[in-house]
């Protein structure tokens, strides 16, 4: 009888925790959603069935990446411009600052800085009826929004083309890595979602500079033949791909060109007998050239030019970490190798890591590790 009653009381008190708080509600979710394959499908539902909500107007965030940058950031724009003509209320934030060559972007200047003032990031989200997350797989990517985003019970919407999703955090979602971009993704929910008419010139630049960014410009083995079809519609439709290309790519100051210089003259080393490139970054460098938040970007595609090189290492000595920037050619799987190593992942040809180590540290480590995958890196 006691047992029975101890029982009884034990189960109350789990209903209890469970009707008043939902972060437990959502934690055990969660968990059983990761174990059980079965449920793992069944909860983030296709972004087509998202697609008949579209007409009823809602508060709207759309959040994407730390550091956004043109695939990440277009991609937000893109969307929010979209939404916007179909009458939401949209506000794209960032869970940080961004390189001064995204502000081009037409609705830059609307986005919030999460970093820069998170009260007002956190009152923005509180009323959202809608999330929208861009080009990340799983909120630890938008670093101090993480545990915001987690405990939002508002319908959350994942479009994302890196590999191994957090899935069981969203409602409805779409998570293709053979996609070149997430602009190209948020091109697809455009035209499936039957509104094609809608494209105008901002959501051309917006997709198409995060096209060019995410496929190397047209070269990477994403650019699959509907990316061209894509630009050819964009261009149909009154695109000047010029003007994108000079805002991408002509839009620096001369220190970043010089530090560029000093870099590949300085911090480069090539071990041939694994045909790897490594270029290791000090913190003085950094400082020395005033290089700001995406001033780096693209580094890591220098060496790639060098005869036989399968593997380009770039890693940064950032205050709060040593960050890592891994590009393959080829068969050599840089998002297992990220992972493996170096807490990290991405794409198959080009991945993202990170290390508490020191940088000598870590690349000691990393000089170690290509020892141990010589065998693929031939
Ligand atoms: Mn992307």
């Amino acid at each position: 009888m006691e047992s029975f009653g101890f029982r009884f009381l034990g189960f109350e008190l789990f209903q209890l925790i469970w009707m008043l708080f939902p972060s437990f509600r959502k934690t055990i979710n969660t968990k059983l959603k990761t174990r059980i394959p079965y449920l793992r499908t069944r909860f983030m539902k296709p972004i087509q069935e998202f697609f008949p909500l579209l007409n009823q107007s809602r508060n709207v965030v759309i959040t994407t990446h730390q550091k956004p940058d043109a695939d990440a950031m277009g991609s937000s724009l893109a969307l929010k411009h979209l939404l916007v003509q179909l009458g939401h209320s949209v506000t794209v934030i960032s869970p940080t600052n961004w390189a001064g060559w995204v502000d081009w972007m037409p609705g830059t200047k609307e986005v919030m800085n999460y970093e820069q003032d998170k009260q007002k990031g956190d009152d923005v989200l509180e009323k959202a009826e809608w999330l929208f997350c861009l080009d990340f797989n799983i909120f630890h990517r938008t670093k101090a929004m993480t545990d915001k985003l987690q405990a939002l019970s508002c319908i959350k919407i994942l479009i994302d083309h890196h590999q191994e999703p957090d899935s069981p955090s969203f409602d409805y979602g779409v998570s293709d890595t053979s996609k070149s971009s997430t602009c190209e993704m948020i091109y697809d929910f455009i035209i499936a979602s039957g509104n094609a008419d809608k494209i105008n010139n901002e959501i051309s630049q917006c997709i198409y500079a995060g096209v060019v960014a995410d496929t190397g410009s047209f070269r990477f083995s994403s650019t699959h033949a509907g990316v061209h079809t894509l630009v050819a519609d964009l261009k149909s439709k009154g695109l000047q791909h010029g003007y994108v290309h000079e805002k991408l790519f002509d839009n620096f100051l001369e220190n970043r060109l010089r530090f560029t210089g000093h870099v590949l003259l300085n911090r480069m080393q090539v071990f041939y007998e694994y045909n790897t490139a490594l270029i290791a970054i000090p913190k003085s460098d950094l400082l020395k050239y005033n290089i700001k938040t995406g001033d780096t970007e693209g580094l890591v595609n220098y060496p790639q030019s060098i005869q036989g090189i399968k593997l380009v290492a770039l890693v940064i000595d950032r205050d709060e970490e040593r960050k890592w920037s891994f590009r393959s050619k080829g068969e050599f799987d840089c998002n297992t190798f990220a992972r493996k190593y170096f807490e990290g992942g991405g794409h198959y040809n080009a991945s993202g890591g990170r290390s508490s180590d020191s940088l000598d540290g870590t690349v000691q480590r990393f000089k170690e590790v290509i020892k141990e995958n010589a065998n693929l890196l031939q």
